[in-house]
């Protein structure tokens, strides 16, 4: 069996070494223009060249679980293509967003403001009945963050395609009650995939029926939210503030006014990584499951875009 390995952005020795290591017996190489027909591919954001020239892969599994990269390329009709299923990634969601939560909720970033003007000052605690969050996208990631955030007892609503019941989350489902999960949340978690039906979710309309005082937190892609939008929002007041993980361009240009803007904290893409071992192992486990015809867990839907 051949496998080619065509990851941008990603040290590829350690992955080829793992993968001939997890799959005995399994010829694995790090793809170049011209490079031999293989049965699997290995791949994050790859040239369209790449595909063009594998015309007959069987299996495609991607080192991530968004696939909004592979959904706007040609790819091989016959080939499955399978997302990375949590390996790791879903606690790690859950605390990046829980973490952002807790540091709005309790005020952190205020208190620590105050002691390091050296004031020694409390402020009011904030009723967490107040704080509901709304999680937009129950997924493999979106619900592990959505049960995470009921441990901390903040009311959680949840929006997804279909209908989904997650005890203790009110659900919402669909176009039809998106209104009323942006109306009943105060702070917003996005973790949809991107597609055409949820780029620009995040617009002036639909943040402005979150309720006063609201706060966003985009973990899912840049293209969810129109920039210009929020910033509109922060400065009128109706948002309190957000986190942000993804840009529309990554690295964030030096020029875009969310690296300065104060009621904004940034990080570098790094909410969920892809674990390598983990990813290794979960890889190997669904190509040899795909050889053989068993059922593998996390294959796209090319028509749902996710
Ligand atoms: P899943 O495919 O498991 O879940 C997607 C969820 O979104 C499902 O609940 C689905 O609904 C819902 N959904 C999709 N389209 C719509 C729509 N039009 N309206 C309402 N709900 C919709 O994805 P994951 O949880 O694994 O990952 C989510 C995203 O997180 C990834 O696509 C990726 O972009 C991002 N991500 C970001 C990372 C980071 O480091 N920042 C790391 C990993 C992922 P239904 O259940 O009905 O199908
Ligand atoms: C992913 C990501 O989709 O890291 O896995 O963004």
């Amino acid at each position: 069996m051949k496998i080619t390995f065509c990851c941008t952005d990603t040290k590829a020795e350690p992955w080829l070494t793992g993968l001939e290591a997890a799959l005995p017996g399994a010829q694995v190489a790090l793809w170049q223009p011209g490079a031999p027909p293989a049965d699997h591919a290995v791949v994050w954001a790859p040239p369209q060249q790449f595909f063009d020239e594998q015309p007959q892969l069987k299996g495609i599994f991607n080192i991530g679980a968004g696939v909004d990269a592979l959904m706007k390329l040609r790819l091989p009709p016959q080939a499955t293509l399978v997302r990375l299923d949590d390996a790791g990634m879903s606690v790690q969601m859950a605390e990046y967003v829980c973490h952002a939560v807790i540091r709005h909720f309790r005020e952190f970033d205020g208190y620590e403001a105050d002691m390091r003007a050296g004031q020694w000052s409390y402020r009011k605690p904030r009723h967490r009945a107040d704080f509901s969050v709304g999680v937009m996208g129950l997924g493999v990631l979106g619900e592990r963050v959505a049960r995470a955030l009921q441990m901390f007892e903040f009311p959680v609503n949840g929006w997804s395609r279909s209908v989904k019941t997650i005890a203790g989350v009110r659900g919402f489902a669909g176009v039809a009650q998106f209104d009323d999960f942006l109306r009943a949340t105060r702070v917003l978690v996005n973790l949809l995939p991107l597609t055409p039906d949820t780029q620009d979710v995040m617009n002036r309309e639909t943040l402005s029926k979150l309720q006063p005082g609201g706060y966003v937190i985009n973990v899912a892609r840049g293209a969810h939210l129109v920039d210009d939008d929020l910033i509109t929002l922060l400065d009128s007041g109706h948002l309190a503030g957000a986190t942000l993980d993804v840009f529309r361009t990554e690295p964030l240009p030096a020029e875009h006014p969310f690296w300065t803007h104060p009621k904004i904290s940034l990080t570098p893409h790094t909410s969920a990584r892809t674990l390598r071992e983990e990813s290794i192992a979960q890889i190997a486990g669904k190509i040899m499951a795909l050889e053989c015809g068993d059922p593998v867990a996390g294959i796209v839907d090319p028509e749902r875009g996710y």
